[in-house]
């Protein structure tokens, strides 16, 4: 837990209580700083309550006598309409920040790697992660990807954080400073919270905020929005003397690091093949591949090391997960793929494909999909989704409708064995709600039920 002594003598309070809210309310108390807090979920304040954490009642707060609101990233601050409790806190002129803006004053010694992006953002974390534990470096990796900031371990001097940052949380800081932002590419996503896409883009830039000479900025440029964040920085660059590492799919540009499907050339022209790693597959991967190396290099991590590390990369649960083998057919959980987005990164890292899919739908379906559905040997549908995605299919890919996960997973397996190398694919672009409690549900379901198949090999990490 981090060390939040040093505020000792002023006082918080937190909003929302899940896990970016909780680990800093016991941060907090454990540095005996003064802190109440509040959930709109009673069930929540009464855990809470039971816990030794005083509540703040919203309309009893004395702002005279706050010193910052502590919101967590989930709740709106401004879009679509401010909490009330964050209406308040900016009325009386107090700031608003999140937990992460706590740890970077916490930690002035450490560095911080800062990953943002509408996708690979987690990947990309747990890369460089992965890569800087396995080169023996301190480290502690937190933030979006699931760990709240004042969760992780002091590290002081030496010491990286390595930071998932959300659209959400890098509007939420105000001193906190990477000293290598990672910016993966962009898409339009939140919305709601951002009023349009010029606000996402700018709540997303604030990742390379406060950067100074020596800091470093690594970019991909595929996508038009990203181009454009690009080009500032490149003017920034040569004022501030900012190191910036452009990313590319398979097109070479002046100081950056070209990649595609299994392979990266850095800027000095060094080569990674990684097309044997499973964990890493299609040109998405390689985009995350490429900013984790470029991220360890800047950081200081030995070529050697940084390529043993990326090639040991055991791969995040629900994301392209190799869960299970039976034959030379191969059980893929990609349960995180939530929309068609997600889907198609899938769809494109496999031939030969048995699809599972369905669920609660999102706008527009699978339609989007269409490109790729010649790599589609038959696609099994449930949840909600079947009938319209049936509908959408219909004339392009050969279809069933089987209502739930077991019956498309055994179908999958009885339609797949025998006919040669394939993957059955769990990639639903679909929330899972209307069957599951999560997409996690959802994807260890799969990953059980596939283990259990008749003569199926476990691969992978344990359940
Ligand atoms: N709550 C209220 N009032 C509200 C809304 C929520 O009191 O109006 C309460 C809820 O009852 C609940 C808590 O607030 O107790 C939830 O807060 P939260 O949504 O911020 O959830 P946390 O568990 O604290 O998770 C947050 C991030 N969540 C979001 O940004 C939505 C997690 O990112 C992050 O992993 C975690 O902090 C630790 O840093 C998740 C996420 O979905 C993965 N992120 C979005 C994304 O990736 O697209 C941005």
């Amino acid at each position: 837990m981090i060390n939040l002594s040093f505020l000792r003598g002023s006082s918080y309070i937190v909003l929302g209580l899940a896990r970016s809210g909780l680990a800093a309310v016991r941060a907090l108390m454990a540095g005996g700083v003064e802190c109440a807090a509040w959930d709109d979920s009673a069930e929540t304040r009464k855990a809470a309550a039971d816990a030794g954490i005083k509540l703040a009642e919203p309309d009893k707060i004395d702002w005279s006598k706050i010193t910052a609101l502590v919101i967590s990233p989930g709740i709106p601050s401004h879009l679509p309409k401010p909490h009330a409790i964050a209406a308040a806190a900016r009325a009386a002129g107090k700031p608003i920040i999140c937990d992460i803006e706590l740890l970077a004053r916490a930690e002035p010694k450490a560095r911080f790697v800062a990953v943002t992006g509408t996708n690979g953002k987690s990947t990309t974390t747990a890369l460089i992660a992965h890569i800087l534990e396995s080169a023996g470096w301190p480290s502690q990796v937190g933030g979006n990807i699931g760990r709240g900031a004042l969760d992780l371990e002091p590290l002081g001097l030496g010491g990286v954080y390595v930071l998932e940052m959300s659209s959400y949380q890098l509007e939420l800081v105000e001193t906190f400073r990477a000293n290598v932002a990672v910016w993966l590419n962009i898409a339009p996503d939140h919305l709601d919270r951002h009023g349009d896409m010029a606000g996402y883009v700018a709540a997303k830039q604030h990742v390379f905020d406060r950067q100074v000479t020596r800091d470093c900025a690594i970019i991909g440029i595929d996508d038009k929005y990203s181009v454009e964040v690009f080009r500032w920085l490149s003017k920034r660059r040569l004022a501030e003397d900012i190191a910036l590492t452009p990313l590319a799919l398979k097109r070479s540009i002046a100081g950056g690091v070209i990649f595609q499907a299994g392979r990266l050339v850095d800027a000095e022209g060094y080569r990674v093949d990684f097309a044997d790693v499973p964990t890493l597959p299609g040109d998405h991967n390689a985009q995350n591949a490429a900013a984790a190396w470029s991220a360890v290099r800047w950081i200081g991590v030995p070529r050697e090391k940084a390529k043993a590390g990326l090639r040991s990369y055991p791969g995040l649960p629900h994301r392209q997960e190799q869960v299970a083998a039976v034959g030379d057919v191969i059980y893929v959980n990609d349960s995180k793929a939530t929309n068609a987005d997600a889907t198609a990164h899938a769809l494109s890292s496999y031939e030969d494909i048995y699809w599972i899919l369905g669920g609660q739908a999102k706008e527009g379906g699978v339609t989007a999909l269409a490109p790729s559905f010649d790599r589609v040997r038959h696609a099994f549908l449930i949840g909600e989704a079947a009938e319209m995605f049936e509908g959408q299919l219909t004339g392009k890919v050969a279809s069933t409708r089987c209502g739930d996960l077991k019956s498309a997973l055994d179908a999958a397996h009885a339609m797949s064995e025998g006919k040669g190398p394939a993957v059955v694919l769990l990639s639903p672009a679909c929330a899972s709600w209307d069957q599951w409690k999560s997409y996690e549900h959802r994807g260890d379901a799969f990953r059980e039920m596939a283990r259990a198949l008749p003569g199926a090999k476990v691969l992978g990490r344990p359940a």
